[in-house]
C-alpha cells in the first residue's frame, strides 16, 4: 500500500468511491489521512459528477486519531481545527454531491465527516456517539454547526455529556442519517443513489446543494425571494427545457409509489 491509498479513490462511471483505508486504526483521522482525503475530495470533483465516502474494515471511522492529539500545542490545535474545517467545507459546499455508507463506528469526527456528506446511508451495525465530553477534548470538525442542525442541539450535548451511542434507526429519527439498510449493503445502496443523482442536471444539482443551505439560515422572506431567482435560473437552463419536454413528450420516466 501506498500512503496515497490510506484513503483509496475509485471511479464507477459517474461516482467516485473514496474509502477511508485505515482499518487497522479504525480508519482514524490522521493529519496524513485528512491531507489524502483533501486531494482525493478535489480529485473526484475534478472528474465525476457524485462521489461516495466508506470505509474499509469493520468501522466506518473512529474519528480523530487521538495518538496525534495528545501532542498539540494550543495554536496547533486551532490551525488541525481549521484545517478540518476547510476540507469538510470543501465536501459540503463543493461542486458535486457526496453520500456515505456507513457501518460500525461513526463516532467523534467519524460523524462529523458524514454530517459534510449530503446523504447518509447506515447499515443496520451502525452506532453513532461524540465521546469528546469523556475524552476531555471538545468537537472540533465542524460538529457542533452541523451536527447541531442535524439532530438539535438538546440531543447532540446528551450525546457529548454522557456518551450516549444512538443505534442507526435511532439515527435515522433524529436526522444523523436518511436511510438504514442490512448490514453489508451501505456501500452498494450509496452508490446506486450517487449514480441516480449524477443524471440530474448539473445546474439543479449544484443549486439544491448550495442553495437549500443558504436559505435554511435566512429570514423566511429572504429565502423565498432567493429561491424564485435560483428557480428562473434553473429552469431557463437548456437542460430543463429539454428535459421538461422529455416529460411532455412521455419519454421521460414516470414517478410512482415506493412500494411498487
Ligand atoms: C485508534 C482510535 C482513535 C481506534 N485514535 N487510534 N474517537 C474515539 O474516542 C473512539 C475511540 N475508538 C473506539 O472507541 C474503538 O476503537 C472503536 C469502537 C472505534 C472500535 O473498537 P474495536 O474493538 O473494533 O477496536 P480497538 O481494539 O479499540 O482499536 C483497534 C486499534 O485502533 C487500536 O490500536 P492498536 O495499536 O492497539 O491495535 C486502537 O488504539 C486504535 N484506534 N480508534 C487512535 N480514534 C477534530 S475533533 C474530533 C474529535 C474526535 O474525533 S474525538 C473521538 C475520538
Amino acid at each position: 500500500m501506498t500512503d496515497a491509498d490510506i484513503v483509496q479513490y475509485d471511479l464507477e462511471g459517474p461516482v467516485a468511491i473514496l474509502t477511508l483505508n485505515r482499518p487497522e486504526k479504525r480508519n482514524a483521522v490522521s493529519d496524513r489521512l485528512i491531507s489524502v482525503l483533501a486531494e482525493q475530495v478535489a480529485r473526484a470533483q475534478a472528474e465525476a459528477k457524485a462521489a461516495v465516502i466508506c470505509g474499509n474494515g469493520k468501522h466506518f471511522c473512529a474519528g480523530l486519531d487521538l495518538a496525534e492529539h495528545v501532542k498539540r500545542t494550543p495554536i496547533e490545535g486551532v490551525h488541525h481545527s481549521r484545517l478540518w474545517h476547510r476540507v469538510f467545507d470543501q465536501i459540503e459546499g463543493g461542486t458535486i454531491p457526496f453520500f456515505s455508507a456507513l457501518h460500525g463506528a461513526v463516532v467523534g469526527g467519524g460523524l462529523e465527516l458524514a454530517a459534510a456528506t449530503h446523504i447518509r446511508v447506515a447499515d443496520a451495525t451502525t452506532f453513532f456517539a461524540l465521546p469528546e465530553g469523556t475524552r476531555g477534548i471538545f468537537v472540533g470538525g465542524g460538529a457542533s454547526v452541523r451536527v447541531g442542525r442535524l439532530a438539535g442541539v438538546a440531543r447532540m450535548t446528551d450525546m457529548m455529556l454522557t456518551g450516549r451511542t444512538v443505534s442507526a434507526e435511532q439515527g435515522e429519527a433524529w436526522n444523523l442519517c436518511q436511510y438504514v439498510v442490512a448490514e453489508g449493503e451501505a456501500r452498494q445502496f450509496a452508490i446506486d443513489l450517487a449514480t441516480k443523482a449524477a443524471q440530474n442536471a448539473e445546474m439543479s444539482n449544484y443549486a439544491i446543494l448550495h442553495a437549500l443551505p443558504r436559505i435554511a439560515d435566512m429570514a423566511r422572506g429572504d429565502g423565498l425571494f432567493m429561491e424564485s431567482f435560483v428557480a428562473s435560473m434553473t429552469q431557463t437552463s437548456p437542460e430543463a427545457e429539454e428535459r421538461l419536454n422529455a416529460f411532455l413528450n412521455k419519454t421521460a420516466a414516470r414517478l410512482s409509489h415506493p412500494s411498487s
